[in-house]
């Protein structure tokens, strides 16, 4: 069974091997990506959060399971924690949004806390970049990264991958569970993968714990992103942010090397208004 790759964060990456692997397979591991102290302060400011959240999906239908009716989804996360903003400002995943997207070409599609709990069944597996179906095309649209907050396991919901489903054609091929493999990691890793990749939440057969992952990803500029930051983090609040925090959430507008300006605010970037 094919593995993704898993590379050490405590030394400095190998950048050309790193990028190797997320084209070649669609993702890799980087254990120890952070720093036990802002691990810590992350799951300290997300706790409240998560104990005051209910399991299960507040739209019905296919999202009801796609969702997961045993797993808590919290949202809205950077108006709550300053650790995450200053993950967000990590420049190794700052890397990975560059290289795919476009220098200061993307938004924060969504972050969401993914906290599978026990009894929870396997996700369907899917393509992050099927959330919009007629923009896809050869280039990444999207770009992800799942933190781990607590370690992974096979037992309690460790991602399920296809490497290598990056370059299979069509919409959502059928994929043999021979061709999966689990993103097992330590609480502190970050599993980077690509909006092509077939992936889902891992099934939770454990009896009392819980899985938590920061679920974040980056989408392009010209397009919506899943989550409605703007509304989550008033404009007050994001006065006081990073820059490319206030830039991730929407609070600046889209100008790429080609093309109209997007998201202006009285024909300026939105970031006057900051
Ligand atoms: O929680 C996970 O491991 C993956 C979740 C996921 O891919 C999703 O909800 O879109």
């Amino acid at each position: 069974m094919r593995q993704l790759q898993c590379f050490d964060g405590r030394n400095a990456l190998d950048w050309e091997s790193v990028w190797a692997a997320f084209d070649e397979d669609g993702g890799l591991i980087v254990e120890h990506f952070i720093q036990p102290e802002l691990l810590q302060r992350l799951q300290a400011d997300f706790a409240p959060l998560i104990a005051a959240h209910r399991p299960g999906s507040a739209t019905e239908g296919f999202w009801t399971g796609f969702h997961g009716t045993q797993t808590k989804r919290v949202t809205g996360l950077a108006g709550h924690s300053a650790a995450w903003c200053e993950l967000l400002c990590d420049e190794r995943y700052v890397a990975m949004g560059d290289r795919y997207l476009g220098k200061d070409e993307y938004w924060l599609n969504t972050a969401q806390l993914i906290c599978i709990g026990p009894n929870e069944v396997p996700q369907l597996l899917h393509r992050d970049e099927l959330n919009w179906p007629r923009a896809r095309c050869e280039r990444e649209i999207t770009v992800t990264a799942i933190f781990a907050l607590t370690d992974f396991t096979e037992a309690n919901g460790a991602t399920v991958l296809a490497p290598g489903s990056n370059h299979w054609p069509g919409a959502l091929p059928e994929t043999p569970t021979n061709a999966t493999c689990r993103a097992v990691m330590p609480a502190g890793s970050a599993l980077l993968y690509s909006g092509k990749i077939i992936h889902g939440g891992g099934e939770n057969t454990t009896t009392n714990e819980w899985r938590v992952g920061l679920h974040a990803g980056f989408c392009a500029g010209w397009l919506r992103s899943e989550e409605n930051h703007q509304l989550t983090v008033p404009l007050e609040r994001a006065r006081k942010m990073p820059e490319r925090v206030q830039h991730l959430l929407g609070y600046r507008s889209y100008s790429p090397k080609k093309g109209g300006r997007l998201g202006l605010v009285d024909y300026d970037d939105a970031g006057a208004l900051l």
